[in-house]
């Protein structure tokens, strides 16, 4: 048996493409609407997916028309979800003016316009880098947006916080300067940086990571990132009011894909505690790991998590200590225990109010019923309030004063916007990943789906004396896990043409995998399946049990034979 290893096309592709050059620039003015197959590998690295209104397919098809539209995703990388005013003001602009008109807060607080020709492509990331935000590592095998909770609450913590999630990011950012020479310089002059191999990549070296790569910092009473979720999570330990540090957490992931039995979704693993300084140097470490062992040849094996399944945890600790030079220290008892989804009226501590704002799904548009996108400019124009994305698809106005909290609430009014007060928990927590029509990989709808869906649960929750429930409920169009779906207590996630596998069993907090309630459900049947599940729990939970704690504690089989017998 031969030894060789068979890398993975997208490997060869890197490694052929000078930084992430490869022929992108040529192809960016040749006229066509799309790029050529690896350019659409390297143009994730830059933050944009080539992609196709799947909507308007069937029809253009039926016309005639054989040739693909294509149109581009574009996302910005947003650490914490951290902007100003002015920032969303741009976004906003683009987004009418390059896009499809509607901008999207995204499930790592970052925010993606949709519909941009190509020709416009060059544009619009120029835009993004004139505001300073960038697109560079949205997306790829790099790592991506680091998320952090948002919440602008006064004092050292969440400072900290924030600014350790900026340092993150530039710490891991991609260093290539073509980019810069893609994007940002005027082709009409021709100007131009050769591209050699002086370019140095410290962390990533010429071919990047095998897959992608993500970061989030969390609190235990504050789990509202998901950091079991993630590739490497931070969980700040905090003593007498300061934080001494952080429990690292590595190996999470939710991608799934069903036909192929060895993936799955993994909950991360508690590895160690690190010191604030020793953060970004054993962060680092756990990058270069998966960097030099992590599987270049199979990308549905390629994640972190798969590598620490191979290895185990302690072997996989071992290495990350020899690549930092000392011995880890073991983590810290604390875990997590809540989520706050940040929605509503908050004291910042520091005489100033926070207001969040339940957007659904993160879709930000103006339509007949509400005017979500005209408020914004308002809010934007008027308070210049700072910018805040949950990693709930939701926003947070920050550094509001008195004054002005009946002001804020009155532009929502006028523009039919409502109010986060208005919902029901459930609703508060929900999450829909995009699906149709602009994702390539979905098999259901899932944003566009969801709000019928959530009016249908709040109803039986109503119906049931249940809507003061604190119910996670998570969406996607297919098993990939873009909203999360499989560690909450519902999820929803697109298996076949309108039909769902529906998960339980999960919890809030995020620290437990939920299991299979039942398998392909269609759309118009979900609530009612639940529906036995959900007044069996009201008639047997124990004092203060949760939906989740609940059909973890009663289990798989009872419950599947509650609503499939
Ligand atoms: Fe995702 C691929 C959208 C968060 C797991 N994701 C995609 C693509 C790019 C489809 C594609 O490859 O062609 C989707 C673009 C749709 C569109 O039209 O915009 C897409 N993912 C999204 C967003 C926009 C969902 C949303 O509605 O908010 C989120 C963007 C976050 C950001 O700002 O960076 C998004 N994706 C996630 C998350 C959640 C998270 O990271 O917290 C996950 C699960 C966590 C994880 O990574 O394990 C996630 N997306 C995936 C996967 C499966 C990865 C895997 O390991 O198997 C894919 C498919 C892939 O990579 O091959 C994917
Ligand atoms: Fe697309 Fe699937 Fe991700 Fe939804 S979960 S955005 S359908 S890849």
């Amino acid at each position: 048996m031969s030894d060789e290893v068979k890398l993975s096309p997208v490997e060869e592709i890197k490694e052929t493409s000078q930084y992430l050059r490869g022929d992108i620039p040529e192809e960016l003015v040749d006229g066509q609407t799309g790029f050529g197959k690896s350019s659409v590998q390297l143009l994730k690295h830059h933050g944009t997916y080539e992609q196709e209104d799947r909507d308007g397919r069937a029809e253009r098809r039926a016309n005639g028309d054989k040739e693909t539209l294509n149109i581009f995703m574009v996302r910005t990388r947003i650490p914490g979800g951290k902007l100003t005013s002015e920032q969303l003001l741009a976004e906003l602009d683009l987004c009418d003016e390059l896009g499809n008109t509607t901008l999207r807060a995204t499930s790592r607080q970052g925010l993606q316009l949709h519909g941009v020709l190509k020709t416009n492509l060059k544009e619009s990331i120029r835009r993004i880098n004139d505001i300073q935000l960038t697109t560079l590592g949205a997306c790829g095998d790099v790592n991506r947006n680091v998320m952090c909770c948002p919440a602008p609450t006064a004092g050292p913590i969440h400072d900290q916080l924030q600014k350790l999630a900026a340092e993150l990011a530039n710490h891991f950012a991609p260093h290539t300067s073509s980019y810069h020479d893609i994007w940002l310089t005027d082709v009409e002059t021709g100007e131009k940086t050769k591209v050699t191999d002086d370019v140095v990549e410290p962390i990533y070296g010429k071919v990047y990571l095998p897959r992608k790569f993500k970061m989030g910092i969390a609190l235990p009473d504050d789990n509202c990132i998901d950091i079991y979720t993630h590739d490497l999570g931070l969980l700040a330990i905090i003593r007498d009011g300061q934080i001494v540090g952080y429990n690292m957490l590595v190996g999470g992931g939710q991608g799934v894909t069903p036909a192929i039995k060895k993936t799955y979704p993994a909950l991360a693993h508690r590895m160690a505690f690190v010191r604030p300084a020793q953060v970004i140097e054993v962060a680092e470490a756990v990058v270069k790991v998966q960097r030099d062992f992590g599987n270049r040849e199979d990308r549905k094996q390629a994640r972190l998590k798969y590598l620490i399944a191979d290895w185990g945890l302690s072997a996989f600790k071992a290495k990350v200590e020899e690549y930092v030079g000392y011995p880890l220290t073991a983590c810290e008892p604390d875990d997590v225990t809540d989520v706050d989804h940040h929605m509503g009226w908050r004291e910042q501590g520091d005489g100033k109010w926070c207001y969040g704002l339940c957007v659904a799904s993160g879709r930000i548009l103006d339509n007949d019923e509400m005017q979500l996108k005209s408020a914004l400019r308002a809010i934007c124009r008027e308070l210049k309030p700072g910018i805040r994305l949950t990693a709930q698809q939701s926003i947070l106005f920050a550094d509001i004063a008195e004054a002005d909290r009946s002001r804020l609430e009155e532009l929502l009014r006028t523009h039919h916007v409502p109010l986060s007060e208005q919902a029901l928990p459930v609703r508060l927590l929900s999450l829909a990943c995009v699906a149709w029509p602009t994702c390539g990989l979905s098999i259901t709808e899932s944003e566009r789906a969801m709000p019928g869906v959530l009016t249908e649960l709040e109803e039986e929750l109503t119906r049931q004396g249940l809507e003061d429930e604190q119910i996670t409920v998570r969406m996607t169009g297919c098993p990939n896990g873009c909203a999360r779906p499989y560690n909450c207590d519902i999820g929803l996630v697109g298996k076949a043409k309108e039909k769902y596998t529906l998960y339980v069993g999960g919890r809030t907090a995020g620290d437990r995998l939920s299991y299979i309630l039942k398998d392909l459900v269609p759309r118009d049947e979900l609530i009612a399946t639940l529906a036995p599940v959900l007044a069996r729990f009201k008639s047997e939970r124990s004092d203060g049990e949760s939906f989740g704690d609940y059909c973890h504690r009663v289990g798989a089989e009872a419950l599947q034979a509650l609503c499939c017998g």
